[in-house]
């Protein structure tokens, strides 16, 4: 029995650390695990107390200390002493007010939101100073010196400073008040709408904790494909109990509205936005909000666009609709976010048509208006230019709005890693004398309204996201919108010291496998400025010989226009002239093939087959190139994970892996189907050596996916 026992004993010590290890990703970013070594001495001298003001009474300040406490405690193995005197190895959390004697800096310089990590001495005895002007920033301090501790800093020599550049960061849920979400692929909505609010999921405290963690200060709620009833007393009710849960962490709750609601919740006979009881009606509207959240953000808007109801039905446009509930708003503080995505079915160019409609009301929006708009002039496509509003409405507040939940690029199932895309578009010059992020960040043309949007990718599967690497593109969002020009290869390696391992090898390996996985997806879908070659409805997978669909501009031979005589959209001066949106140095640089980059070539050119290419190639064999290329890349990504089983836990080493296995065929599956097809429409043999489609056009055409997820809507 005793030998049993011992044995068990044995077993037990050999099992639990691979127990212990086991992993599913719900903890996102914030796993604190203990640290080792020399970072586990440094980590242990340098938090052995936390000093707070005498009352830390605020909720805002009770959720910095417990943040403190929980990752400190989980990391350094033992609970940091909470106090209002200063000792040595203590971490200072000072505002202005509370700042003890000692503590000189430029407060100035850390604006509302921003913070202050230094070590440095305080009445003589070594601490580490986390300072803000708000206790939002304390929070946002709090977090940043979390996540310096957990991505290996050396936290005795702290000197680190970051403002957000961006006043309001903010995800979009698209999210259905029956909690099915229009291109979620990460199960149900996590807003228990039927049992809110009544029932607080402990989640939604984990939600304000990973969202403050990068400085997301505000969430949209509901999809802009609005119902009236979210803004019904008893759905107000229920947002009203979230924005209480998220209140502490900074966090603010916004709606999307239905333009039409007057006439469903109010029985008017018009939505009008010049009509006197329309406006009337939604004063009344705002102020029933505000009476239940005191600190409601605002509206988002999706008006006259797919089918949404708006101001043009009534003869009006964007700006009065825009105006009429900014005027609601403003006694209260609100904005209205009014967006720019629209596309009228006669249009010649759906590139160019939000332009058409927006640019000439520049001027026309109140000043708690901004209009938001998506970061391509077409709709979240692997590749697009930077959408040429930008930097085109000096007078406007311009939100930038991404999306995170990757609809277009491979669902939660395919690992692409979206920092890169963001960057692109964020540093795209945009020829009026500043680059996106100026734009967005109001720099270049002095908007104190700045904002932006994520479309989230957050549902109730247990990792959050759809997939362990899907995190990764919430977290890049969250911290490019604090700060537009972080470089991404730099977030991602956060996010994997984070979220991974911070040993610098496997880090730096997982990194870069991230990082090179966004241009994967560009090459094995839509090379060379391709673009909506994916299927009808669900938007997954290959369909580029669509050609049926009611509106043109849904079909995707609209967009490639590929046939005997070759391949692309002409959007330059000769075709549909859309280029000359851009400022003028851009304009001239898409508006010739020459010096158009080969990665946009044909979403503004129309070449031949045999166009030369920078590469020697010729155009058709360039394409060819490219969707080998990325399926390659696919496959090499698969081995380069395979090599860091030892450095991964196996849970998630093993949910990763199988994901890459169900990509690396779908990335097989789009280049044969797309060489199939456009091979077919060429009537050009493949070029020497290149391997032949798996199966015959006919058989990629046939295939059905009438369960895809996330079409709710
Ligand atoms: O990308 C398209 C999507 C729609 C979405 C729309 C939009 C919310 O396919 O599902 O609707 O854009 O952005 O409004």
């Amino acid at each position: 029995m005793r030998t049993m026992g011992k044995w068990l004993w044995a077993l037990w010590l050999v099992l639990l650390p691979a127990w212990a290890a086991a992993e599913d990703g719900h903890e996102l970013w914030l796993r604190y695990r203990p640290l080792q070594g020399q970072a586990m001495v440094q980590l242990q001298a340098g938090a052995r107390s936390i000093v707070v003001p005498a009352q830390p009474g605020s909720p805002t300040l009770r959720a910095a200390v417990a943040e403190l406490q929980r990752g400190i405690t989980a990391m350094a193995g033992r609970e940091p002493v909470l106090a209002t005197r200063i000792a040595q190895g203590a971490l200072v959390l000072a505002t202005p007010g509370s700042a003890p004697p000692g503590v000189e800096l430029r407060w100035d310089e850390l604006g509302r939101e921003g913070w202050l990590l230094r070590s440095t001495r305080l009445q003589g005895r070594p601490v580490t100073l986390i300072a803000a002007n708000s206790e939002a920033g304390l929070l946002y301090g709090s977090f940043a010196w979390l996540r310096a501790a957990q991505t290996g800093a050396d936290l005795s020599r702290l000197e680190q400073r970051s403002v957000p550049k961006v006043g309001l960061r903010l995800l979009n849920h698209w999210d259905n008040l029956d909690r099915s979400v229009e291109r979620g692929y990460a199960g149900a909505s996590i807003w228990d709408w039927w049992k809110l609010p009544d029932l607080l999921d402990p989640r939604y405290v984990d939600y304000a904790r990973a969202n403050a963690s990068l400085g997301i200060n505000g969430t949209v709620l509901n999809n802009v494909n609005a119902k009236a009833e979210s803004l019904t007393a008893p759905f107000l009710a229920k947002a009203a109990a979230l924005a209480d849960v998220f209140r502490p962490y900074g966090i603010r709750v916004y709606l999307s509205a239905r333009f039409s609601a007057p006439v469903e919740l109010g029985g008017l006979k018009t939505a009008d936005p010049l009509d006197p009881a329309v406006r009337a009606w939604w004063r009344a509207k705002a102020a029933e909000i505000y009476e239940r959240i005191p600190d409601f953000g605002g509206f988002l808007v999706k008006a006259n666009s797919e089918g949404q109801p708006g101001p043009q039905d009534y003869g009006r446009h964007h700006a009065d609709g825009a105006n009429m509930l900014a005027e609601a708003l403003a006694p209260h503080g609100g904005v209205v976010m009014w967006r720019a995505f629209v596309y009228a079915p006669d249009a010649k160019d759906r590139a160019a048509q939000a332009f058409a409609e927006f640019q000439p009301l520049d001027g026309k929006f109140a000043p708690n208006v901004i209009v938001q708009v998506k970061n391509g002039p077409i709709d979240f496509q692997p590749r697009e230019p930077f959408h040429p509003l930008f930097g085109a409405m000096p007078k406007t507040p311009l939100a930038l709005e991404l999306q995170i939940t990757k609809e277009y690029l491979g669902f939660s199932t395919h690992l692409v890693h979206l920092g890169p895309l963001f960057e692109e578009v964020l540093q795209a010059d945009t020829g009026h004398g500043g680059t996106v992020a100026r734009v967005v960040d109001g720099r270049l043309h002095g908007h104190r309204l700045t904002a932006i949007a994520g479309v989230a990718n957050i549902g109730t599967d247990r990792n959050w996201s759809g997939s362990q690497f899907d995190q990764a593109n919430w977290y890049a969002f969250g911290r490019l919108a604090w700060d537009p020009d972080l470089p991404a290869a730099a977030v991602a390696r956060d996010w994997v010291a984070q979220t991974f391992t911070a040993r610098p090898a496997a880090r730096d390996a997982i990194a870069r496998l991230m990082l090179a996985s966004r241009e994967a997806v560009v090459d094995y879908m839509t090379p060379l400025g391709l673009h909506h070659l994916m299927g009808t409805g669900h938007h997954h997978g290959p369909a580029p010989w669509v050609d049926n669909l009611e509106r043109a501009d849904w079909n995707p031979v609209y967009f490639h226009r590929a046939g005997r005589d070759g391949i692309g959209f002409d959007r330059s001066a000769t075709g549909s002239n859309a280029v000359a949106q851009y400022a003028p140095s851009v304009a001239r640089r898409f508006g010739d093939p020459r010096t158009t980059p080969p990665e946009l070539l044909l979403w503004f050119h129309h070449l031949p087959w045999d166009h030369a290419m920078p590469s020697g190639r010729t155009l058709w064999a360039e394409l060819v190139a490219r969707y080998d290329r990325g399926v390659a890349t696919v496959a090499d990504m698969r081995r380069r994970w395979a090599a860091l089983e030892p450095d991964i836990d196996a849970a998630r080493h093993a949910e990763v892996a199988a994901y890459l296995a169900v990509q690396e065929g779908e990335a097989r599956w789009w280049r044969d189907a797309c060489i199939a097809y456009f091979q077919a429409v060429s009537g050009l043999p493949l070029p020497p050596g290149v391997r032949p489609p798996a199966q015959p056009l006919e058989a990629y055409k046939a295939m059905r996916f009438p369960f895809a997820p996330g079409r709710g809507g």
